[in-house]
This record gives C-alpha cells, sequence and structure tokens, in this order.
C-alpha cells in the first residue's frame, strides 16, 4: 500500500511536470523548516565559550545535536541590514540596504522575502516575533503572531512602571533602552518571548498538509535587559567577570578610522555610573532567559510529530560589544560584534543532504548568514533563487572539514567600510583608506593589529585582492518614514532652553498647516535664535543635535508649539491647529 502511494505520487509529479513544465517533487519528500533567530546575541553561549560564566544548556544542546558553525559572521553588524540580506538573500553592497534607518521596502520594493520563497514552493509560512526590523511584512507570510495586518511583531511584553531603573540617562544621545534589572514576575507574566515560543510550539506540535517554513524571533538578549529574577539570580553581581576580550589599551594601535569607531559614549557612561558588572550580568541574564525560550521550541518541535523532517537553524543578527576595544553596542566589524551563533540540523532524508548532519559537528570555515537562503533552498530541494549573492553551505553540512575557498564579509553602515573574515585571520577596510588586519589564530579578540607589519604584507594582499569593489548607493529613507518627534501645543510664548548633547544629524520640518510657520532654535540659555519661514506645504531639512529645542510660531512670531530632538535623525510634523469649540 505505502509504496503503491509513494509511486503513485511520483507518477503525479512527473506527470504535472510533464504538463506544467515545472519542478514538481511530491510534497512529502520536502523537509519542515523551523527557522530560530535570537536578537543581539554574541558569542556568550557556552557551545562557542565567549564568556566563562553563561548557562545556555538548551542552545548547546541544539548545537550538540547538529552542526555549529565557529567562524560565522552577520552580513551587517546592525539588525535591519542583517536581517534583510538574510530574508533577502541579497548584500548590501548591491542592494543598498546598508543601516538601520533605512526602510527595506523603499530599498527593496520587490524583493521577495524566504517565507514567501517557500510557501510560493508549496510550503505553508509562519512567524512569531521580531524576525525583520521593527515590522512584519504581511505579504511575505501566510500567518503570523501578533496577527500579521498589525505589523507589529511583539506580544505583549512587561516593563518595568517607571524607567530608567538601574542606569541614569546620560543625555538625549542615549538610547531609551539602554537599562537593565530583574523583574518580580514569572516567564508567563513575562510575555513576550515566552508568548512566541509559545505560538511557536502550539505550530510544531500540529501536523499539517502541506511543509512549514516556521520563524521564530526570539527578542531577548536585545535591550532593555529586564527578565524575570530567577534568571538573574543565576548570576550574583559579586561573582561577575569582566569580557574575556577586554584590554584597556586595545586603541593605541588602531588607524584613525578605528580609533574613532571604538570608543563610545554608552561604554562611558556605563563606567562612570559603576554599572558594568551590572549590565553584564543583565546580558547574561537575558541570554539565559532567551536560551529558556529557545529550549521551549525545541521541546516543542521533539515531542511533536514534526521532529524527524525538519531542519532547524538558529542564528543571531550580530555580534555585541560590552567594552572590548572601549565599546558598547554594535555596528563595529570587529570580531566581537561580526561573529554569531550559527547552528544547523538537518534530519535524515531531506532532498539536499539525505544522510543528513552529523550531531555533535563543528565547523571553523568562515561562513556568512547570507548562505541561509541558498543553504534552506538547497537542502528542502527547491530551485535556487537566481540572484541569491550567498553561497550553499551544504558542503559543509555534508563535511565541516570540506575545502571552502570562501571567505566572508560584514558590510559596514558606510558603503566601502568592511571587514572580511577568513579561517584564522581578520581584516577591516574602513571607507577612508585605513586598514586592520589580525590572526585571530594566536589573538581571538584582536588586540594586536598587524596591518603595519612589513611581515604580513602578503597575507593583507591577499585579503586586498579578495575585496569587494563596487558598493550600491545608499539610498536614504523618505522623510515620511522618518521617526515622528512629539508636538508639544505652546501653552505660553516661549519653549524650553536646547540642551543639546550627541552627534549631528537631519530633522526635517514638514509643514501641513495651511499657514506660513517661521522656526526658531531654543538657544541654551532659552532664547530663540531665528532659522527662517516654511511655507504652508512645504518642507525645510534641518541639521541638529539630540536635546536641541525647536520653536514654531506663526508669522507674527505667535508661538504655536515645539519640538524636542531625540537621539536620531526625525520628521517633525507641524499640524493644522485644532479647531477648538
Ligand atoms: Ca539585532
Ligand atoms: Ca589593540
Amino acid at each position: 500500500m505505502q509504496i503503491d502511494r509513494a509511486i503513485s505520487i511520483v507518477s503525479i509529479a512527473i506527470l504535472l511536470s510533464a504538463v506544467f513544465g515545472t519542478d514538481v517533487v511530491a510534497e512529502e519528500s520536502k523537509p519542515n523548516v523551523l527557522f530560530i533567530s535570537v536578537d543581539d546575541l554574541n558569542d556568550w553561549i557556552g557551545c562557542l565559550g565567549g564568556h566563562p560564566q553563561i548557562k545556555t544548556p538548551n542552545i548547546d544542546r541544539l548545537a550538540a545535536s547538529g552542526i555549529l558553525f565557529t567562524n560565522a559572521h552577520c552580513t551587517a553588524p546592525a539588525c535591519n541590514p542583517s536581517r534583510t540580506a538574510i530574508m533577502t538573500g541579497l548584500s548590501p553592497h548591491r542592494s543598498g540596504l546598508y543601516d538601520n534607518r533605512q526602510k527595506m521596502r523603499e530599498v527593496l520594493p520587490d524583493a521577495e522575502l524566504l517565507p514567501k520563497y517557500f510557501s510560493r514552493h508549496g510550503y505553508w509560512s509562519a512567524g512569531s516575533g521580531k524576525i525583520l526590523h521593527y515590522f512584519i511584512d504581511a505579504p511575505s507570510w501566510d500567518t503570523y503572531f501578533p496577527a500579521k495586518k498589525t505589523e507589529n511583531p511583539f506580544p505583549r511584553t512587561l516593563y518595568p512602571k517607571t524607567r530608567p531603573v538601574n542606569l541614569p540617562r546620560g543625555g538625549p544621545w542615549q538610547y531609551v533602552e539602554t537599562d537593565w534589572g530583574e523583574l518580580d514576575a514569572t516567564d508567563e507574566e513575562f510575555g513576550g518571548d515566552w508568548l512566541v515560543s509559545k505560538w511557536i510550539g502550539e505550530q510544531l506540535s500540529e501536523e499539517r498538509d502541506k511543509p512549514f517554513f516556521l520563524a521564530c524571533g526570539i527578542y531577548r538578549p536585545h535591550e532593555p535587559w529586564f527578565v524575570p529574577q530567577k534568571y538573574f539570580d543565576e548570576f550574583p553581581l559579586k561573582d561577575i567577570q569582566l569580557p574575556p576580550g577586554y584590554k584597556s589599551d586595545d586603541l593605541d594601535d588602531l588607524p584613525p578610522a578605528g580609533k574613532r569607531r571604538g570608543p563610545n559614549r554608552y561604554f562611558a557612561h556605563i563606567q562612570k555610573q559603576n554599572q558594568w558588572k551590572q549590565a553584564i550580568q543583565g546580558y547574561l541574564a537575558s541570554i539565559t532567559f532567551a536560551d529558556a525560550m529557545v529550549g521551549r521550541v525545541i521541546d516543542a518541535l521533539d515531542r511533536g510529530p514534526n521532529r524527524d523532517n525538519t531542519v532547524v537553524v538558529l542564528w543571531s543578527d550580530h555580534g555585541w560589544h560590552l567594552g572590548e576595544k572601549q565599546h558598547w553596542q554594535k555596528y563595529t566589524a570587529w570580531r566581537a560584534c561580526t561573529r554569531v551563533p550559527l547552528i544547523i540540523r538537518v534530519p535524515k532524508n531531506t532532498p539536499g543532504l539525505s544522510e543528513g548532519t552529523k550531531p555533535g559537528g563543528r565547523c571553523s570555515k568562515p561562513v556568512n548568514l547570507l548562505s541561509l537562503f541558498p543553504t534552506l533552498t538547497q537542502l528542502s530541494g527547491l530551485p535556487d533563487k537566481s540572484d541569491n549573492d550567498g553561497v550553499s553551505l551544504l558542503p559543509l553540512l555534508r563535511n565541516p572539514q570540506a575545502e571552502w575557498s570562501h571567505m566572508s564579509t560584514t558590510f559596514l553602515g558606510d558603503p566601502g567600510s568592511y571587514g572580511i573574515s577568513d579561517e584564522g585571520w581578520r581584516y577591516i577596510h574602513y571607507s577612508n583608506g585605513d586598514e586592520e588586519l589580525y590572526d585571530t589564530q594566536s589573538d581571538p579578540y584582536e588586540w594586536a593589529n598587524l596591518a603595519a607589519s612589513p611581515t604580513h604584507a602578503a597575507m593583507l594582499n591577499r585579503f586586498r585582492s579578495r575585496a569587494p569593489q563596487t558598493f550600491a548607493r545608499k539610498i536614504p529613507p523618505r522623510d515620511e518614514s522618518l521617526t515622528k518627534l512629539k508636538w508639544h501645543v505652546a501653552k505660553d510664548s516661549s519653549a524650553p532652553a536646547s540642551k543639546p548633547d550627541g552627534n549631528p544629524f537631519d530633522v526635517v520640518f514638514i509643514n501641513r498647516s495651511k499657514s506660513n510657520v517661521e522656526l526658531f532654535w531654543m538657544d541654551r540659555q532659552g532664547k530663540p535664535k531665528p532659522y527662517g519661514g516654511i511655507a504652508a506645504g512645504s518642507r525645510k531639512r534641518q541639521q541638529t543635535r539630540p536635546g536641541a529645542v525647536w520653536l514654531i510660531t506663526d508669522e507674527s512670531q505667535k508661538a504655536l508649539g515645539h519640538f524636542v530632538v531625540g537621539d536620531r535623525t526625525a520628521q517633525a510634523v507641524i499640524s493644522p491647529p485644532s479647531k477648538k469649540p
């Protein structure tokens, strides 16, 4: 009976492909794909050994059941370009999407995302949590939780009632989420990733008539680092060890561009507030919480009907600095920021790899997250998407020690700046021509920059000859896509004084009212300084800084309201005054 049925499926497939001229693969042979992303997770997981105190039993267990890539790098060290590259298969230097401020659908209106590609090839595609940069892209999915029409990928999440909790505001330049602390709550009360893992678990426990592509976006350890108390209890403050990659004089041998990229105000502020160890504790606790959520998902898969025919992939979008090179956060080309966890587990009888992956495999070849698209389609027996920029990892899944001539490139936010990882060496190039070179075999934390050493000239040239040569133009976001500043209606004739603090960027004033208005910058003493008029229906692009206050008046200089500039470029919309009864 079984054999008859298999034969009849095959003959129908042959018949269909004869009639329609398409590659019809019998549905039953396609594996499911469970696609797990963990946001802002660096190599501080047990199996990568990035921090001696971390506890990630679930991710380690997953790694032990598949292949762990120990030299995997992000395509860009920021959420938006990294995730866009993964989901479209397109590299920033070809797509033009390089940084977080750009909008994926403005830069790439027609790009087909991974879930859409799978559903167009017979799959049911669904997701939950953060997969793209703070939006869902509803048309790319069959189903999402929360509902895709909301375009909000986050279920309800518990936050402290008053903030900040532990890190006082350093100034208007500071990202509002940089803070940490334990929550007196259960995982269930916390919601967020717990609800994501619950929903994903429910999907995994079902038998479906179609194979699935299921994306699980775990948000922690993205800031803010608030997670239930029990995860903080795992890492008592008195025992916290500093990042092993930290070296106080590490910047001395960097070129000017590297010296500028390293130190930032976050790290200086955290040290000044005596919060470094508390912050490390918050990051460790958030990772262990994320690990527990991954564990719930893996358990649901292993308990359910899809265990033996589901490819599992786990990745993080980029690494994170916690003081290494005097840096906090992301956006650098150093290994602390580019290296990511990447685990792939392939069951037997998968079309692209019938023998499956060998449990416990470790691969030290340089690989890139751009490879996920072609790897997953090849594993599933789907046709290659023709414009992918990455190479398939199938040879390495088959044999982690296979010959591998590829390098792995990570693109920074400005076109022409990038880092390249090889097996044992790393090269960094900044758009001004500055270079760094590291022997990561003997110097994994990149303490000794060898770019100036004549003995390594050949190695330097080797990287230069493999570097990308052309860079797509960076496409700026439309004014209307920028964050909106809050409009404070004038209560009297004035506005508060500016407290400018941070690097300059543009704000676009958009006058939607029917009258001309005047723009004034409030100086540090609270005195308005004229910056010209904005005619009705027109706009004005103005360079400014975090904490600046901009007053809007009518043509007789009667105050209408003001804007306070935040930590990023924004639009400031001047609306018609609401009619009073
Ligand atoms: Ca991220
Ligand atoms: Ca150094």
